[in-house]
C-alpha cells in the first residue's frame, strides 16, 4: 500500500468508528464501500473493520462505550462484510479438504472476512460454523477427511485450549491454521499452542495456505 492509501485508511478509519459508535449504517456504508473497486478492496476493508473494531474493543475496556454500541458495531459490520464480500468473484478449484470454523467462541467477523478471501483467492472451502468444541472438530475432521482446519478465536482461554485440541488430533492428517486477536497480539502463541501456521491478516493467510496446498498436493 502507498503513502497516500495508508492515510486515507487511517483518516477513514475515525470516520467510520464514529459512525459504528453512532450506529449511523448509512454512513458506515458509505465509508467503506468508497474502497470497493479499488484492487487492494479486500485488504483494505479488512484493516479498517479490524482497526475501528479493535479502537471500540479497547474503549469498552476503558470503560468508555457501552457493550450495547460494541455488540452494535459488530451487527454492522458483519452485515456490510456479507454484503460487500459476497459481491467479489470467486472461481472455485480442486483443492484438498479445507474447512474453517470459530473456535468455541462466537466472534464471527474475522472468520468471515478470512473466508471470503480464500474463496475470492479461488480455494474451495467448508464453513462448519461458529461455537465448536474440541470433539466436534475432531469427529468433523475425521468424517470429512479434513487436511487444512483454519481456526479462528477471539477469547484467550479459547486460544490456548488449541493445545487440547491439537493433541486430540495426533495421528491424523491435518495441518492447523490458528489465527484471530490472540494470535494477532502474542506473535509467538500458535508455536505454544503446537498450531503449524497462523496469519495475522487475509493476505497472509492467503499465502500461507497456497503454500500448504502446493505442498500436499
Ligand atoms: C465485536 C466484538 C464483540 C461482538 C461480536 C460481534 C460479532 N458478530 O462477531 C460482541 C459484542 C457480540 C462480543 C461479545 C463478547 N466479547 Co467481544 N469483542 C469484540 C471486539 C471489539 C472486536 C472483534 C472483531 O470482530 N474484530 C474484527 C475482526 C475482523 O478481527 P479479528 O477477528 O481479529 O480478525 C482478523 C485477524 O485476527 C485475522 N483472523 C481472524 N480469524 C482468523 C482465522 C485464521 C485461521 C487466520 C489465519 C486469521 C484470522 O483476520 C481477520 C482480518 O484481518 C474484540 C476486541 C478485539 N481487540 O478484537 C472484543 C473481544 C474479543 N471480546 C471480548 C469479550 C470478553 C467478549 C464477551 C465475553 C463480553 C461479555 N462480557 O459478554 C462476549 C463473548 C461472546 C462469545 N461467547 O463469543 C474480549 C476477549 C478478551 C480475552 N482476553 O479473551 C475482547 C478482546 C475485548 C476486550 N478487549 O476485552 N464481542
Amino acid at each position: 500500500m502507498n503513502k497516500k492509501k495508508i492515510q486515507d485508511l487511517k483518516y477513514s478509519t475515525v470516520q467510520f468508528e464514529r459512525a459504528l459508535l453512532a450506529i449511523d449504517r448509512t454512513t458506515a456504508e458509505r465509508i467503506i464501500s468508497e474502497f470497493k473497486n479499488d484492487p487492494d478492496r479486500m485488504q483494505i476493508i479488512s484493516e479498517l473493520v479490524t482497526n475501528a473494531l479493535e479502537n471500540i474493543g479497547n474503549a469498552w475496556e476503558e470503560g468508555k462505550v457501552a457493550l450495547s454500541q460494541v455488540y452494535m458495531s459488530g451487527i454492522i459490520c458483519e452485515e456490510l462484510i456479507d454484503k460487500l464480500f459476497s459481491s467479489f468473484g470467486n472461481k472455485q478449484i480442486n483443492n484438498p479438504v479445507i474447512a474453517i470454523a470459530v473456535f468455541e467462541d462466537f466472534h464471527v467477523l474475522g472468520k468471515r472476512i478470512i473466508y471470503s478471501t480464500l474463496r475470492a483467492g479461488g480455494f474451495n472451502i467448508i464453513d462448519l460454523g461458529n461455537g465448536l468444541s474440541a470433539e466436534t472438530l475432531v469427529k468433523e475432521v475425521k468424517e470429512k477427511s479434513i487436511k487444512i482446519l483454519l481456526l479462528s478465536v477471539l477469547m484467550l482461554p479459547s486460544a490456548l485450549r488449541i493445545k487440547q485440541l491439537n493433541k486430540l488430533l495426533t495421528g491424523i492428517d491435518v495441518k492447523v491454521i490458528v489465527g484471530g486477536a490472540p494470535f494477532r497480539f502474542d506473535d509467538r502463541l500458535w508455536i505454544e499452542v503446537g498450531a503449524d501456521a497462523t496469519g495475522k491478516d487475509p493476505s497472509e493467510t492467503l499465502k500461507i495456505v497456497t503454500k500448504l496446498v502446493g505442498e500436499i498436493k
